[in-house]
């Protein structure tokens, strides 16, 4: 189908699918319209199903900004991570990592999500480490000649973690930092580009200012709204500067589609809704404006628009943001219900809201409420941008791997839901393919198909968890795994 009329598809399907969304809103599945359901059938060839990791939480052996802010600990001595926790072996899958593609492979997906260190390839300014190359490059190929069918790779540039030279120059406040990083990405782009067609230049901007400026619960740990939101319009500049390199530096179409490259960026979305009156109605707004909206509108419109109201209004012009996604990724866990706190929050300072907690939802291990509806109507909201939707991130922390079946059934369920309304939905990806380092919650949150006792055993063994199979049933139904 031609872009102009897919994109006009899309839109006007969006627009019903909000108004549908909307009068659905409280809406909740039908649990046996889930059992009943065989997910992603119908599909098609295409369809990107697999697995995500980032290159800090798994790969171990890394030296950066999170290294450091592990070390240290907050004024009341509780440490920076729960237990003191460090993720300097992490599942070591920078030695373990055939493990990791047998295990892919056993799963049946067609894609894999996972990072590249900038401080592992660029240990100091404009160094390069040919050897880390090497080894990326061996696993990229392991990927491509998998057992069945090959594993596309999706190469993530930067999650959360930076080379200390950068850190100690100011982090994303460095007023070089876009072009140090679309310089990391254009000598990416060449080192891997023959290999690589799916490129995520940033995982979650927002999850980043949220907890590094504003919570202080990451480095750089600072409490500082308005800092925040400047950080937020400088990765948006930073992505619009990679997306260009890539796009000039990786000219090999790896896969044969007759494309070079398809370039995006995970964007961690939530539902924000108001507990009860017409102030919590507002402050659900503005959350959602800050939270979900003002990355897709930035490269929707070319311009920046970030605010915070008592905080900071930014407005930026950014025509060169336009035209940067050729998919949108969504990482999609949970909901928050709102209730505003406006006068504790003048008083006081905080939040201008606090969550408020249903006791009767379902609850991970991390306390997050389990709402598979939620996926549905984001993904409705984010149709009218009109960019094909690939769900870069979902998943559950569930130490006892018995809530994660259900979880994936109903979320995938929540996706074709979504696609029957005509939601371009091009892919579901699994956090995570095994249990790693979950920053400030240290191995305390398992959000793993395979789980790993990294206590107990030396040898971190990737042992399947129940879901294992209930991903291998999504394959059989895409074709990617014999029935
Ligand atoms: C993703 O972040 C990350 O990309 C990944 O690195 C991480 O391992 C994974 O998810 C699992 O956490 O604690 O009240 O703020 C998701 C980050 C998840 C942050 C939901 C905010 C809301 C609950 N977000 N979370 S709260």
């Amino acid at each position: 189908m031609n872009p102009v009329r897919l994109t006009a598809m899309v839109v006007v399907a969006g627009a019903i699918g909000i108004a549908l969304g909307c009068q659905r809103k409280t809406g909740a599945f039908d649990q046996q319209d889930i059992d009943r359901h065989h997910a992603f059938v119908g599909a098609g060839p295409g369809f990107l199903l697999g697995v995500a990791t980032s290159a800090y939480q798994v790969e171990g052996g890394n030296q950066n900004d999170w290294t450091d802010w592990e070390r240290g600990s907050y004024p009341d001595g509780q440490p920076h991570v729960a237990g003191g926790a460090s993720a300097s072996r992490a599942a070591d899958s920078w030695n373990l990592w055939r493990q990791d593609v047998a295990a892919i492979e056993d799963l049946g997906a067609n894609v894999y999500r996972f990072g590249i260190e900038w401080s592992r390839l660029e240990p100091t300014e404009g160094a390069w480490d040919a050897a880390a190359v090497a080894r990326y490059r061996e696993m990229l190929l392991a990927l491509r000649a998998a057992r069945r069918h090959p594993i596309a790779p999706m190469l993530n540039l930067y999650h959360f973690t930076l080379p200390r030279w950068l850190a100690v120059r100011g982090g994303w406040e460095w007023g070089g930092a876009p072009e140090a990083f679309a310089a990391f990405a254009a000598r990416a782009a060449d080192a891997f580009g023959d290999l690589v067609d799916l490129w995520c230049t940033l995982n979650e901007p927002n999850v980043y200012v949220t907890k590094g400026y504003m919570a202080g619960q990451w480095p750089p740990g600072i409490r500082d709204p308005g800092r925040g939101a400047r950080v937020l319009a400088r990765l948006l500049r930073a992505h619009g500067l990679a997306a260009a390199a890539i796009r000039a530096h990786d000219r090999v179409d790896a896969d044969g589609d007759g494309k070079a490259t398809r370039v995006g960026l995970a964007h961690n979305v939530r539902v924000f809704d108001p507990a009860g009156g017409p102030v919590d109605g507002v402050i659900a707004r503005i959350a959602d404006d800050f939270y979900n909206r003002a990355i897709p509108d930035a490269v929707a419109t070319g311009h920046i628009h970030i605010a915070l109201p008592t905080a900071v209004t930014i407005d930026e012009s950014a025509p060169e943001l336009r035209g940067t996604f050729d998919w949108l990724g969504i990482n999609y866990y949970t909901r928050d219900v709102l209730r505003s706190r406006l006068a504790g929050a003048l008083l006081h300072g905080g939040a201008p809201y606090e969550p408020v907690d249903d006791p009767t939802r379902p609850h991970t291990d991390m306390g997050w409420e389990i709402y598979p509806e939620g996926l549905y109507r984001l993904l409705l909201t984010f149709a009218p941008y009109g960019w094909p939707i690939i769900v870069t991130e979902s998943g559950v922390a569930d130490r006892t791997g018995i809530v994660r079946p259900s979880f994936i059934r109903s979320h995938a369920y929540a996706i074709d839901r979504a696609r029957a309304e005509g939601v371009p939905v091009i892919g579901y990806l699994h956090w995570s393919l095994m249990d790693n380092f979950e920053w400030s919650h240290g191995y305390e949150g398992r959000f793993g198909l395979y789980t790993i006792d990294f206590a107990g055993d030396p040898a971190l063994t990737r042992r399947p968890t129940p879901a294992v199979a209930t991903f291998q049933a999504l394959a059989t139904g895409l074709g990617l795994l014999p029935p």
